[in-house]
C-alpha cells in the first residue's frame, strides 16, 4: 500500500517557458471543468484544500504545481509533482482538438520533458462525451514511449448498478472514484505512483 506523507503547494505558470525544471517525475492532471479534479488531487495527497487553496479566482488558467510525496513498504519513498492544469470545460465540441488547448498548455503537454503521466478525469454520469474521446486522440497524438495515460471515472457515488454497468460497457477497465465516498483513491495512489515511476 501506498500513503501520502505530505504535499505542498510549489508554484504557478502562464506557459512552458516560465515552468521551473523540478527533475522529478511529473504527472499532469486534466479533465473538464468541475469534473472532480481539486478534490481528486486533494484526496490522493490526504489534505483537504491544497489544490483548491493555490487556485484563487483569476489564476484558474494557470498551471499550478504541486509536491507530493508519498512512502510505502520497505521504506519506499518517492516525491512527484503533481501539475493541476486548467479544465478543459467550456470549449465547443465541434471545435478540433488542438483549439481545445490553449496554444500554451498545447506546448506544454507536448514538451513537457517530465511528465510520466497523463491522468485524465471523465464524469462517471457522462463518460462519452466527445470532448473526453478527443483529448484522449489528442494526448495518443504525441505520447511517448516513456509516458502513460490513465483514466478514471470521477463521482462514481451517483451511479446505481445499472448505470455502472454501462459505463464498463463502454470501457471493460473503467477505474471509478469517489472522493465523497473516499472509495477508489487508495487504488488509484498506487496506479498514480506506479505509473508516474514507470513501475506498471
Ligand atoms: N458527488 C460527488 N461530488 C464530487 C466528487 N468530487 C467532487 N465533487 C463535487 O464536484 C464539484 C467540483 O469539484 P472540484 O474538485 O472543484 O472540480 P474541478 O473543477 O474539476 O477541480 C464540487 O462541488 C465538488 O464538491 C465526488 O466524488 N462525488
Ligand atoms: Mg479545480
Amino acid at each position: 500500500m501506498i500513503n501520502a506523507l505530505s504535499a505542498n503547494f510549489i508554484t504557478s505558470s502562464p506557459n512552458l517557458n516560465s515552468c521551473d525544471n523540478f527533475s522529478v517525475s511529473e504527472v499532469a492532471f486534466l479533465g473538464r471543468s468541475n469534473v472532480g479534479k481539486s478534490s481528486f488531487i486533494n484526496a490522493l495527497v490526504d489534505q483537504k484544500n491544497l489544490a483548491k487553496s493555490s487556485s484563487t479566482p483569476g489564476k484558474t488558467q494557470l498551471i499550478n504545481f504541486f509536491e507530493a510525496k508519498f512512502g510505502g513498504e520497505d521504506d519506499f519513498r518517492t516525491t512527484l509533482i503533481f501539475v493541476d492544469l486548467p479544465g478543459f470545460g467550456y470549449a465547443k465540441v465541434s471545435k478540433k482538438t488542438h483549439e481545445i488547448w490553449k496554444t500554451s498548455l498545447d506546448e506544454f503537454l507536448k514538451k513537457r520533458e517530465n511528465i510520466r503521466l497523463f491522468v485524465h478525469l471523465i464524469d462517471s454520469r457522462q463518460y462519452d462525451l466527445d470532448i473526453d474521446k478527443n483529448v484522449d486522440e489528442y494526448l495518443k497524438s504525441f505520447l511517448r514511449p516513456d509516458q502513460k495515460i490513465l483514466n478514471f471515472y470521477t463521482k462514481s457515488d451517483k451511479l446505481n448498478q445499472s448505470d455502472r454497468s454501462k459505463v464498463l460497457k463502454f470501457d471493460k477497465d473503467a477505474k471509478f472514484v469517489s472522493t465523497l465516498k473516499k472509495t477508489g483513491i487508495k487504488e488509484a495512489r498506487e496506479l498514480i505512483v506506479n505509473g508516474a515511476l514507470g513501475l506498471c
